[in-house]
């Protein structure tokens, strides 16, 4: 297990990607700016899910340049990327076979847009992960609805969610591009033991995966997660991983200009790391896959600091 985890930690810097229908409202629904992180937007303003529906062939990407996110990320410093295949919105970036809300069918891209990424990851020997949001799904009926449903769709039996469509889309993610690094579980409301292990039986094919401590139902998975703060004293005995956003949102928010500046997140790196840590820090693309200049600019500064400092 330990051997699992040695690239992970000399890893210590990665980029998180949250990416997928949300960037396409960016905070603004019916003309009016929704309060909270962007990725959300369908469970704050309550947005029927038919109507969430009509974003996606607004979400064409034409302007998706993975090799170019890679460089980015490797100009940063950065050893890896985790990026969102699945959030709670339902929408996969991916080819699932088992349902139409999905990259190749509900969008006008039809590309799989995981691949392509993990291919220019491999190609320049950055690891690669994926969120996936296991219970969380506003869309396809029974997923766990945070708050309660707001949709008379979106109402069903949540195991038989996780039996059609959270399962074996993990599977799919886990088969469909060779192995992929680290498997990023969220949200785990609802997750008994019982259900968990349903998705830990799938995990054991795959003794090389690092999963964090999401999945719920009682696994701890390899790595904490803390959010959106730096812990006083790390967690001894555990493998951690701080992840945090560059601005206030996670997904594309076209109100959201509370940038961080370069140097509160080159004091963050050097805080997290100090303590034993890992700093997973979030980009959020807007929905014709550009990565705001604001965060580009950041992560070429960050990348700048710790070349100098190689140097000396
Ligand atoms: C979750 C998601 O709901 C959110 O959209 C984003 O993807 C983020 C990375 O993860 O939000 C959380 C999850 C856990 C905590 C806080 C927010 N937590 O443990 O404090």
């Amino acid at each position: 297990d330990e051997k699992k985890m040695e690239w992970w930690k000399e890893a210590k810097f990665g980029m998180f990607i949250h990416w997928g229908i949300y960037s396409v409202p960016a905070g603004v629904y019916q003309d009016k700016p929704v309060k909270g992180i962007g990725e959300w937007i369908m469970n704050t303003a309550k947005i029927p899910v038919a109507e969430y529906r009509k974003y996606a062939p607004q979400f064409n990407p034409d302007r998706y340049n993975p090799e170019a996110w890679v460089k980015m990320a490797k100009d940063a410093g950065m050893k890896y990327i985790i990026i969102t295949s699945k959030h709670h919105d339902g929408f996969a970036l991916f080819d699932s076979k088992v349902t139409t809300w999905d990259i190749m069918d509900a969008s006008p891209y039809k590309k799989d847009i995981l691949k392509p990424l993990v291919d220019a990851c491999r190609k320049a020997g950055i690891k690669i992960g994926f969120y996936y949001s296991q219970a969380q799904d506003w869309t396809h009926p029974g997923g766990a609805v945070s708050g309660g449903a707001w949709d008379e769709v979106q109402k069903g039996s949540f195991d038989t969610y996780l039996d059609k469509v959270s399962i074996p889309q993990v599977k799919e993610i886990l088969s469909n591009y060779g192995e992929p690094d680290i498997l990023w579980w969220d949200t785990p409301q609802n997750m008994t033991p019982e259900r968990a292990a349903k998705f830990e039986v799938i995990l054991k094919d795959h003794p090389n995966l690092i999963t964090n401590n999401r999945l719920g139902g009682g696994y701890n998975g390899d790595t904490e997660t803390p959010e959106q703060f730096v812990p006083s004293t790390g967690f001894p005995g555990r493998n951690w991983e701080a992840c945090m956003t560059i601005n206030d949102t996670w997904g594309f928010k076209s109100t959201d200009q509370d940038w961080k500046s370069t140097k509160t997140l080159i004091r963050n790196l050097t805080d997290i790391v100090s303590k034993g840590g890992n700093f997973l820090l979030n980009v959020g693309p807007d929905a014709r896959g550009e990565i705001p200049s604001a965060s580009m600019e950041r992560l070429a500064e960050i990348g700048k600091w710790i070349r100098l400092n190689q140097e000396a």
